[in-house]
This record gives C-alpha cells, sequence and structure tokens, in this order.
C-alpha cells in the first residue's frame, strides 16, 4: 500500500517551547489531565466529509486540492480515501472517525447497488479497524445532498422520499453498527423550510419524529447500544431548520417523546450561527441532561455561514472543556473537527497544520479548563451568588414550603432588599479568567 503523505512522519509532542509546525506543542496524548489522559478526555475524531472528500469547491470556483487520491475508479478511490484516512489517523495519533454513507462510497445506479458498495467499503474499513484499533465514533447518512431530497428527507412533502430516507438511514445505522460506532447522528440539513406558503410545518414535523422513532426502534433491534445525537443549527442551506438550536431541539423531543432517546451534538459554528455562543449551547445541554458530543470548529464573527475552520480561539476551546469536564466529560461522545482547511491552504501537508493546530488548541483549553475548576475562584464566586437559596426563604421556597402568601407576609415585613444584592463581578471574573490562562 502506498504511503500519501511521504514527507510527514508521525507527528511528535515536542511542548510548548519547539518551534517545528510539524509538532504537538500542548497535545501530549499520554499526559493526565484530571484524572485521566488527554486522549480520553479530548477523543478527537476525523471528520471524513471534509478531510476525505472537502477539495475546496465552493459556490464560485472548483476546487483547490486534489481529493482523487491518485484513483479515478469509484471503488478504487473509495478505497485509497480509507487507506490515506488511517494514514491520517496514525500520524496524528487520532483514535476516531466520523462518517455520512455517501463520503465513504457514493451512491451508484439502485439503491441495492449503492448498499452492495458501501458494504464493501465497510468490509475494508472493518479489516483496517482490527489492525490499527481506531474506531468509530459516529456515523449517520448523507440525507440532504442528491435532488431527490431537495425539499428535505424526513419532512419531504413526499411520502416515496420519506420511505427512501427510511431505506437510507436503516443501512447508514447497519453500516455505523459494523463499525463499532457508539453515535447515530441526525443533522436536519434539509428539514426545514424555505417558504411557508408551500409547507405543512405540523405534518414535517410529526414525520420528522417518526423517522427518528424508526430509527431508535430498528437500531437497539440490531443491538445497537450508543447514543442517537440530533445536531441544531438554525439555517443553511435551507432558510429555516427546525433544529434551531438545543432549546428548540428539547421541546421537540419533550413534545414526542423522544427526549430518552437523543442527546445533542453540539457543533461550535452553529452555536453562532443561532446567535449563541458555543458555551451557551453546551450549557442549556449540560443543564437539560442532554450533553452527548461536539463537533469542533470555530465560524467568523463577520459571516453569516458556517465557515467551519479549523478551531484556533483558545479561549472558546477552554469555556467549552470547562462545559465538558462539568458534565462529567464525554462518555459516548468525542470531539469531532467537522472542519476544513481553507480554500487557499491546498497543499495536502494543510491538512496536518490544519489538525495540529486545532488538536493544540483543545488541548490548551482543556488544561485551562482543568485550571479554572482547580483554582475554584469562580466556582466559589457563583456558589456564593446563590447563597440566599441554602438557607432561610430562599430555602423554604425550593423545599415547597413557602406559597404567594407567605412570600408576601415575608416581603411585607422585610422593606427594601436592593441593598442586599451583591455586584455581578462579571470584570473581575474576566481578568481571573485570563489570570488563569496566561499562568498556565
Ligand atoms: C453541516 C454539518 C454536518 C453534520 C453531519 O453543517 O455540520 O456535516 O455534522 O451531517
Ligand atoms: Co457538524
Amino acid at each position: 500500500m502506498s504511503e500519501f503523505f511521504k514527507g510527514i512522519g508521525k507527528i511528535p509532542f515536542e511542548g510548548k517551547d519547539s518551534k517545528n509546525p510539524l509538532a504537538f506543542k500542548h497535545y501530549n496524548p499520554d499526559e493526565i489531565v484530571g484524572g485521566k489522559t488527554m486522549r480520553e478526555q479530548l477523543k478527537f475524531a476525523l471528520s471524513w466529509w471534509h478531510t476525505m472528500g472537502g477539495d475546496g469547491t465552493d459556490m464560485f470556483g472548483c476546487g483547490t486540492t486534489d481529493k482523487t487520491w491518485g484513483e479515478s475508479d469509484s471503488v478504487a478511490r473509495a478505497k485509497a480515501k480509507v487507506d490515506a484516512a488511517f494514514e491520517i489517523m496514525d500520524k496524528l495519533s487520532i483514535d476516531y472517525f466520523c462518517f455520512h454513507d455517501r463520503d465513504l462510497s457514493p451512491e451508484y445506479g439502485s439503491l441495492a447497488e449503492t448498499n452492495a458498495k458501501l458494504d464493501e467499503i465497510t468490509d475494508y474499513i472493518k479489516a483496517k479497524q482490527a489492525e490499527t484499533g481506531k474506531k468509530c465514533l459516529w456515523g449517520t447518512a448523507k440525507c440532504f445532498d442528491h435532488p431527490r431530497f431537495m425539499h428535505g428527507a424526513g419532512t419531504s412533502p413526499s411520502a416515496d422520499v420519506f420511505a427512501f430516507s427510511a431505506a437510507q438511514i436503516k443501512k447508514a445505522v447497519e453500516a455505523t453498527v459494523k463499525l463499532g460506532g457508539n453515535g447515530y447522528v441526525f443533522w436536519g440539513g434539509r428539514e426545514g423550510y424555505e417558504t411557508l406558503l408551500n409547507t405543512n410545518m405540523g405534518l414535517e414535523q410529526d414525520n420528522m419524529a417518526r423517522l427518528m422513532k424508526m430509527t431508535v426502534e430498528y437500531a437497539r433491534s440490531i443491538g445497537y447500544k450508543g447514543d442517537f445525537y440530533i445536531e441544531p443549527k438554525p439555517k443553511e442551506p435551507t432558510k429555516h431548520q427546525y433544529d434551531f438550536d438545543t432549546a428548540t431541539v428539547l421541546g421537540f423531543l419533550r413534545k414526542y417523546g423522544l427526549d430518552k432517546d437523543f442527546k445533542m451534538n453540539i457543533e461550535a459554528n452553529h452555536a453562532t450561527l443561532a446567535q449563541h455562543t458555543f458555551q451557551h449551547e453546551l450549557r442549556v445541554a449540560r443543564e437539560n441532561g442532554v450533553f452527548g458530543s461536539i463537533d469542533a470548529n470555530q465560524g467568523d464573527t463577520l459571516l453569516g455561514w458556517d465557515t467551519d475552520q479549523f478551531p484556533t480561539n483558545v479561549y472558546e476551546t477552554a469555556l467549552c472543556m470547562y462545559e465538558v469536564l462539568k458534565a462529567g466529560g464525554f462518555t459516548n461522545g468525542g470531539l469531532n473537527f467537522d472542519a476544513k482547511a481553507r480554500r487557499g491552504s491546498f497543499e495536502l501537508e494543510d491538512i496536518f497544520h490544519s489538525y495540529i493546530a486545532g488538536m493544540d488548541a483543545f488541548a490548551l483549553g482543556l488544561k485551562i479548563a482543568q485550571k479554572m475548576i482547580d483554582d475554584g475562584r469562580i466556582d466559589k464566586f457563583v456558589a456564593d451568588r446563590y447563597a440566599s437559596w441554602t438557607t432561610g426563604i430562599g430555602k423554604d421556597i425550593i423545599d415547597g414550603k413557602a406559597d404567594m402568601a407567605a412570600l408576601e407576609k415575608y416581603a411585607l415585613e422585610k422593606g427594601e432588599v436592593v441593598d442586599s444584592l451583591g455586584s455581578g463581578r462579571q470584570e473581575m471574573l474576566e481578568n481571573i479568567m485570563n489570570d488563569i490562562m496566561f499562568s498556565l
């Protein structure tokens, strides 16, 4: 088997004083942070679509990077992609990968032929996994690419398209189980609308829930033990997507009784498209017990679309890992780099620079987050700020011992309370965060 990245060896950890661009400065896989190794805490995954397939094509121009992997025949190319992906994972010490069915193997003439060719590729991957120990973090079905999905998949006005989507998802779940994946993702790419003038929103949402329920039932029936995730995104490609943000998805899951089956796969750039911070989305998921996995990337705050950049903003990775640690760390989930090198970063070597940048940014984020927790100043401030709920009237309210009349009596006796309020101390806390970050 040929080597695709000849000039690049295994990326070493050289520490923060290294100036070698092809070395980790902060990601040291075996270093213990917060009681676990960094590789266990961070669970990095390669995204098959961007890394193996994305060639820089955009609305204004063709690809700039050759991602044919030296093959013109579809099956040979799909296999070469597998070889190249495993070489990248090995050289970067990445333990996991995530896939869409059609990134592994494209569509052929009929669904039966497409399924048979997918089987051939998943056989090939499974053999590679047995050799290398690399794992699947999650799988999903690409139910948004082909023209048949122009009006949606599970939310299509056409029952035939719904049936086709179910068939495709059934096969994608089987592929995920076959590759040992512990996550199955629904990202509602075209599950939304362009105009309400042509849309039966109630039926579309009922149908989406039906498809999700059928998927859970089928997956469990074939022995799938992992998690199901929804990946919220407010828009793009459709004008409005039903899975707008975590709070909206929670309402949907609860309405249809799916909240015990699904967790969130939170993507940083999707959070900012919904006008939230990445930390906000993670906090909402954590507080509601539905934190699952992360699509790690970053957007550009000056742009209104999903730029899927490799994450380099350490302030954000630190606040992200703070939420992850507070949620008890990853269980079945991990950090999937749903990110691509810029169109101008077209050389294959740029794949390595991109991942090294993202992995080092998250390694730093993890160390800072652990330090924020060990330092304790922020946690103590928050605990003190809410201290009135631990005794007296606050405790009575929480214990259900105070009704409206009792609270009125309390307020009448107490008089004005404004003077008892403490400052929110936002600037002091932001400075503590800087102190922790830059004294690492
Ligand atoms: C698109 C996106 C998807 C999902 C998987 O914005 O994030 O790649 O992660 O379908
Ligand atoms: Co994503």
